[in-house]
């Protein structure tokens, strides 16, 4: 680990956190000029014309930065840096990092060498794959030499890569330095805290000055490293992610004040992910009884930040080694030995070509996204301020095309008469296994989704149908093969008519529960 401590100076600090947040202003405003119903997804969900052009370059196809760009580009992870720093009271050092990645998947650890060319096999078979991010399994700035050595390196090979990297920030601000060197655009710092005595609940030690330092002391150097680094990236104009785990009872309403702090710092956007903690799991709050929050407590969280740094609700708490689309995980196509047996073509104008056509379909769904809306604002005698969830079944391009029995997540979207806002997703066991529905998946699925009123799919079978329709869940295959947003407004439209024609009554609906623990081993195989 370098030593070398980087300073900047006042000037350059209040220069760079005027360039950031001139942007965050701009992105706001745009907000509304582009019918978003509210700031809280606005920083990932504008569009070109809510931003200055250099930073839409650099989040226009980055699928964490950016909600649009989730449905079209994919990122990747390498598993290069195993070390951690810090201790988490949510992570077990046995599983990959559970801030970063879904819990109780061991990775395959690389080497630099290894990463980079995992890089490139990823790049020349999926063309859209257009972020290489480091995030543990520990934390990327607590091995920074393999860290930086496979960034150096792919930087040289794969030019047109983003690199992104994810740190719980204790070793930040003496890596700014490098951070820039390497041109490395997007940053995650985890801050789950903003006061000390909060963060003795979750941290018990960190390593610092080659000791190990536990409690109060602990939290307050790991707090005041996270803080110092931030405004250091800000100064510098690298574009900043918070990612904080919602631990219901620790640091639940504390969030709001973290998101008021990072926004005051600059940070781009602020993540709110839902601990995810079971006994399996091994780790301090699996063991001793501490739960996640339920999908409504998630929710009112991230609604309560709306008006603070831009919210980002799309995470997929992916692994240390997660390959594709967010919410698809291809890397088992990609392992070692199979990446001996690849002939690896990394043909920068072929990707650039595939990737052309990734951003016509982008537009198209952003224009049917905007017809739908204007469509939506239409009076129609119902309750203005009318909102409901759907859930929807997608395997990409933006539109409904899954099968219910193919989905192992759908994506929620609110819809009101202002719009369709992309707000979480839920993980779900699948429900067809092999050609067959299993029937016992049936009641996890409907408690992962039952805050909604619909569910969009593009096929389902009669005895899942029925299942849903006596849970109050309508399911709706009469959209199949349309873009989201204009298929969720049109079922919102008739919906809205059949309660102006009084055919039916709006009833509120329940909260719903965010899965825990693995997969199911059927599920991995069929997705
Ligand atoms: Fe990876 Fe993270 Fe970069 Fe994305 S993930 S290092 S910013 S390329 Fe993305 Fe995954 Fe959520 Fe992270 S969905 S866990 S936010
Ligand atoms: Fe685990 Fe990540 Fe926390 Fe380190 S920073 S203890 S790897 S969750």
């Amino acid at each position: 680990m370098s030593t070398g401590t980087a300073f900047v100076s006042i000037d350059g600090l209040k220069k760079g956190r005027q360039a950031v947040s001139d942007i965050l202003e701009a992105a706001a405003g745009g907000c509304g000029s582009t019918g978003g119903a509210g700031k809280a997804s606005c920083g990932s969900s504008a569009g070109p014309e809510d931003m200055p052009p250099e930073i839409w370059d650099k989040i226009k196809n980055h699928p964490c930065y950016s909600e649009e760009a989730h449905h079209h580009y994919a990122r990747m992870h390498v598993a290069v840096a195993p070390a951690c720093n810090i201790q988490c009271n949510y992570c077990n050092r046995k599983y990959d990092c559970s801030n970063e990645s879904r819990p109780g998947v061991v990775s395959q650890k690389l080497t630099p060498e290894q990463a980079v060319k995992k890089v490139l096999a990823v790049a020349s078979e999926i063309p859209q794959m257009t972020v290489l991010g480091i995030a543990g399994p520990g934390d990327a700035l607590a091995n920074p030499k393999k860290t930086f050595d496979t960034f150096r390196m792919l930087a040289e090979q794969a030019p047109d890569i983003k690199l992104c990297l994810s740190t719980n920030g204790l070793a930040l601000p003496e890596m700014v330095e490098e951070i820039c060197k390497y041109n490395i655009d997007h940053v995650t710092i985890t801050i789950n805290m903003v006061d000390p005595a909060i963060g003795e609940k979750i941290y018990p030690w960190i390593f610092w000055d080659h000791k190990r330092v536990t409690g109060l002391e602990a939290a307050r150097i790991l707090h005041e490293q996270q803080m110092k680094g931030l405004e250091m990236l800000t100064a510098r104009g690298v574009l900043t992610k918070i990612n904080s785990v919602l631990i219901p009872g620790i640091n639940d309403e504390h969030l709001i004040e973290v998101n008021r702090e990072v926004k005051k710092r600059g940070a781009f956007l602020h993540n709110i992910m839902p601990l995810i903690s079971e006994a399996e799991h091994g780790t301090y709050f699996g063991l001793n009884g501490q739960r996640g929050p339920s999908a409504q407590e998630l929710k009112a969280v991230q609604d309560a930040c709306m008006g603070g740094a831009n919210l980002m609700r799309h995470c997929r708490q992916c692994r240390a080694d997660a390959v594709g689309l967010l919410g698809e995980d291809r890397s088992d196509e990609f392992t070692l030995d199979k990446i001996e047996q690849m002939e690896i073509v990394y043909d920068l104008d072929k990707r650039r070509a595939y990737q052309e056509s990734v951003e016509g379909e982008r537009q198209a769904q952003h224009a049917a996204k905007e017809s739908a809306l204007a469509e939506a604002a239409a009076d129609d005698g119902v309750d203005a301020d009318m909102a409901v969830l759907v859930a929807v079944a997608t395997e990409g391009h933006g539109k409904v095309n899954q099968h219910f029995g193919h989905a192992t997540e759908f994506q929620i979207y609110e819809l009101n008469k202002a719009g369709a806002i992309f707000v979480g997703h839920r993980r779900v066991d699948l429900y067809c296994q092999g050609g067959f529905g299993e029937d016992e998946q049936l009641p996890s699925i409907v408690s992962a989704i039952n805050d909604c009123h619909a569910v969009l799919v593009s096929k389902i079978g009669a005895c899942p149908r029925d299942e849903l329709l006596a849970a109050g869940i309508e399911p709706v295959d009469r959209f199949a093969h349309e873009f989201i947003e204009k298929a969720a407004l049109g079922w919102f439209g008739e919906y809205r008519q059949r309660i102006a024609r009084g055919e039916i009554t709006h009833q509120p609906r329940g909260d719903a529960r965010i899965r825990q623990g693995a997969y199911t081993g059927g599920a991995e195989a069929a997705a």
